[in-house]
């Protein structure tokens, strides 16, 4: 037995024969296959516990040196939804109509039909932001450092996505730009940066995607 200077417990995941892992990797992998990002919602309720779940998974991901640097802000009242659906589509309208996008950036985007009309975020029951922590506060205000906080607080989105996605949610990695605006509605101090704005819920009935494909193995392997 290794000594630590600090508590350590015993890890044994179950190691699964060889067919068992490929069987659940292929499960999983189908099931992540058919995920798609929604910009049409269902203003269906959902229970606000599914939203809590999946904010305890993403609290699961690995951090640097496990700092956690992220907070997730859920917000169900219609009013605040308006003020964030309005302050995005401001930023948006310059983006679409003002000629803030670059030529190539509009042409990247072109396939996916978006415009600056963010009305999902009113119909959607549920707004989260993720707010990334740049670094840590204590008790005495004085300033904790913070590692790899982009690395960490994707992967906890990552996260947070797919048990949403597990529980037959749908959301949009929607990152409005800029959206400081959402620090100033959402009350957050100066140390959280906005990250993520997902609009959560069901699909509307008549929802569409785009008919994207995803790039083939052999042009994900390096
Ligand atoms: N923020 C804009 C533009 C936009 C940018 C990217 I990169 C996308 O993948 C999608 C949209 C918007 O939200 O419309």
């Amino acid at each position: 037995m290794t000594s630590h200077n600090h508590p350590f417990v015993p890890y044994r995941p179950e190691r699964l024969p060889a067919d068992e892992m490929i069987r659940r990797g292929e499960e999983f992998y189908a099931h992540v296959d058919r995920r798609r990002s929604v910009r049409s919602f269902s203003p269906d309720p959902v229970p606000r516990e599914c939203i809590d779940l999946a904010v305890l998974a993403a609290n699961t991901a690995p951090s640097g040196a496990h700092q956690q640097p992220w907070k997730f802000v859920v917000i169900g009242d219609p009013a605040v939804k308006r003020r964030i659906r309005e302050a995005a589509e401001i930023e948006e309208r310059q983006n679409y109509e003002g000629g803030r996008l670059t030529p190539e950036w509009r042409t990247a985007l072109a396939p996916l039909e978006t415009t600056s009309d963010k009305g999902y975020l009113e119909v959607a029951p549920w707004l989260v932001v993720c707010f990334a922590e740049k670094y840590g506060t204590r008790e005495d205000g004085s300033r904790v450092k913070h590692y790899y906080v982009n690395e960490s607080v994707g992967i906890a989105c990552g996260l947070f996505i797919t048990a949403l996605h597990t529980m037959g949610l749908s959301t949009l990695t929607h990152t409005p730009n800029p959206m400081a605006f959402l620090g100033t509605i959402c009350e957050r101090p100066a140390n959280e940066r906005a990250y993520i704005l997902f609009p959560v819920g069901y699909p509307a009935p008549d929802a569409e995607v785009p008919d994207l494909t995803r790039k083939p193995l052999s042009r994900v392997l390096g």
